[in-house]
């Protein structure tokens, strides 16, 4: 079940009645405002002359913020009420610097700061109090270069270890839930030593784990299982210059202490500082991108799945250097697969314009992968109709295949199939149209991609592949965010592909259970999520799970590495199957060799 946070809150504290006559006007402070909760009880009423030492400043989307926090001798002695507090200040940027005591008037909010369109019913808000001038608050400075706050420090001791949230928000316990934690700290001066980032720097933003802490992968990041989200994540927002071009990657270490203010956006509670604090830490980790290790043999078939993040003819769009890293990926960091299912490949265009046709992408695509040292590859392609497949409006992304003409080729016989027929199969000469979409006017795909199935042959063999790109999981709520439990709200539709999908696969392998068929793609799912094992149900071993735990990722997010991308085989091909995830994306940066948000694989199977 989900629950809304807020409801449960206010039930919780009974704020209906909690505050009357707390907002006097000299008796107000900063911890009497967050409370030991996510949501103020002050939120739309205005307090007077409250006081507290300026300990950040900053400038976001146009507006100006700063943090203050009540001087150490006037803290309560409850440490899950927050000692600081964010002010807003508009347009206007007030005339404060770290160290000033202030006296703030101003009314008191729950704001949602910064984040996604969605972020009033996904995120937490932050309590803040809304000084703008021209909106009747005040802000006076009492004092110059006062002692700042004692920062709390972040210890393996007192950060929650695995529950960002266990109750609801129905018991505000920061010993034990994550987000509760983060909530008693908000706005306030935290310290953090030795630290190692678990994801490469974005946004600006540099996610971390404690150092002392034990990591999952071998490139040093912390793996999403079914029943652990790494709770104890520390995730930084920098402040400074080109804090985007800040080469961070996965592994790289921060030996000393940090210091910043905890604030919270698109989803997470970070800790807002300054990028030289990091700088003055850094040392490099041992990450570096891989090469498969995969030997090919003359006797098997490779089929790589590869999500190339919107790629198209558009140069203004795709990069020749993302062209041309892509196309390195593809000739040698996976060894030139005979066949390699592609996901987000766009239309020649991209999002510039509409129609469909995607001929010159796979043609930039192919000719740079021979400029690489590759095979020449041919494709196999349907373009969808214009706009029905999701992804950006115009761009029209689709799943499809290239292949190496001198190792398999494109069964003959059955006609190409396009956007809205329906492949089928026949026992005697296969898929019905070649290539063909898996039942495209089925509801389950609204606004989706359409799984494409083609048959190819090698040494006389037939072999089926599928190359898929299932619904994202946008909609779904985040991990620290006010609906708990979250509400994995994509999955439905997943799980109606899902259940397409194994019936066009168990009606093949009904009419011939030896069938050749490997599946590939990006699944948005993990192996252990219902719809994937609902695939697995239907005769597809997800060949995953023979991979080395800390090689099993394909994608990091927000800090937690995790499968998207997987390789199925029928019964026929799983014994002696082969499988590489090949890390050269997801833990880097574009500055170090990123070409694509997902890292590609590589499975090698002996046809029947
Ligand atoms: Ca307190
Ligand atoms: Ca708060
Ligand atoms: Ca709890
Ligand atoms: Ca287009």
């Amino acid at each position: 079940m989900k629950a809304k946070w807020l409801t449960a809150s206010l039930l919780s504290v009974g704020i209906l009645t909690a505050v009357s006559g707390q907002a006097s006007a000299d008796t107000t402070e900063i911890h009497d405002i967050q409370g030991a909760t996510h949501q103020s009880s002050y939120v739309g009423k205005t307090v007077q002359q409250v006081e507290g030492v300026v300990t950040f400043t900053y400038k976001l989307n146009g507006a100006y913020y700063f943090h203050m926090q009540t001087p150490d001798a006037k803290a309560d002695k409850d440490s899950r009420t927050s000692e600081a507090i964010t002010v807003y200040t508009g347009k206007y940027s007030q005339d404060v610097k770290v160290g000033d005591l202030v006296s703030v008037t101003g009314k008191v909010d729950e704001y949602y700061i910064e984040g996604y369109s969605d972020k009033r019913t996904m995120d937490l808000p932050v309590t803040q109090i809304n000084a703008r001038d021209d909106q009747g608050g005040q802000v006076a400075i009492k004092a110059e270069n006062v002692t700042l706050p004692k920062a709390v420090q972040i210890t393996k001791q007192n950060l929650p270890k695995s529950v960002i949230d266990n109750d609801q928000f129905t018991k505000f316990d920061p010993n034990e839930d994550a987000i509760d934690y983060w909530e008693s700290l908000e706005s306030m001066r935290v310290a953090v030593k030795d630290v190692k980032a678990v994801a490469p720097q974005e946004y600006g933003d540099v996610i971390t784990v404690l150092k002392s802490r034990h990591t999952d992968t071998k490139n040093g990041g912390v793996l999403f299982e079914a029943n652990d989200a790494n709770a104890d994540r520390v995730q930084f927002k920098l402040f400074g210059d080109n804090v985007r071009d800040y080469n961070v990657n996965t592994g790289d270490e921060f030996n000393g202490t940090i210091e910043g203010v905890v604030g919270y956006g698109y989803s997470n509670y970070k800790i807002f500082t300054n990028i030289e604090n990091m700088q003055k830490t850094y040392k490099q980790g041992k990450a570096t991108q891989e090469t498969t290790k995969l030997k090919a043999s003359k006797k098997k078939v490779t089929v790589g799945s590869f999500n190339l993040e919107n790629f198209s003819n558009n140069t203004a769009e795709t990069s020749n250097a993302k062209a041309e890293k892509l196309a390195h990926s593809i000739a040698n960091s996976l060894g030139s697969p005979d066949i390699v299912g592609v996901t987000e490949v766009q239309d020649n265009n991209g999002a510039k314009a509409g129609d469909s046709k995607a001929n010159e992408s796979y043609e930039r695509l192919i000719k740079a992968i021979e400029e690489a040292g590759g095979p020449t590859y041919q494709y196999v392609n349907i373009d969808p109709e214009n706009n029905q497949d999701g992804g950006a409006p115009n761009a029209n992304i689709r799943v499809g295949f290239l292949y190496n003409p001198e190792r398999v080729s494109l069964k003959s016989g059955a006609p190409a199939g396009d956007a809205t027929t329906a492949v089928g199969y026949n026992k005697k000469t296969g898929l019905t149209v070649n290539p063909g979409r898996i039942d495209p006017t089925n509801e389950a795909f609204e606004d989706s991609r359409k799984p494409l199935a083609a048959e190819f042959t090698a040494d006389g063999k037939d072999l089926i592949v599928i190359a898929n790109h299932w619904n994202s999981k946008g909609g779904d709520t985040p991990l620290f965010g006010q609906v708990q439990p979250v509400n994995l709200a994509s999955e439905v539709q997943r799980q109606k592909i899902a259940n397409v999908v194994s019936d066009f696969v168990s009606d093949v392998l009904a009419k011939n259970p030896k069938a050749n068929i490997v599946s590939v793609g990006d699944y948005n799912d993990f192996q252990f999520s219902k719809p994937l094992q609902t695939f697995e149900k239907a005769g597809m071993a997800n060949l995953i799970h023979k991979v080395p735990t800390n090689e099993r990722y394909t994608y990091v997010y927000q800090g937690n590495s995790q499968v998207l991308d997987h390789i199925f085989v029928s019964k026929s091909l799983k014994n002696g199957a082969k499988i590489d995830i090949v890390h050269v994306n997801a833990d880097f940066t574009e500055q170090a060799g990123r070409a694509s948000d997902h890292d590609p694989l590589v499975a090698q199977v002996k046809l029947k």
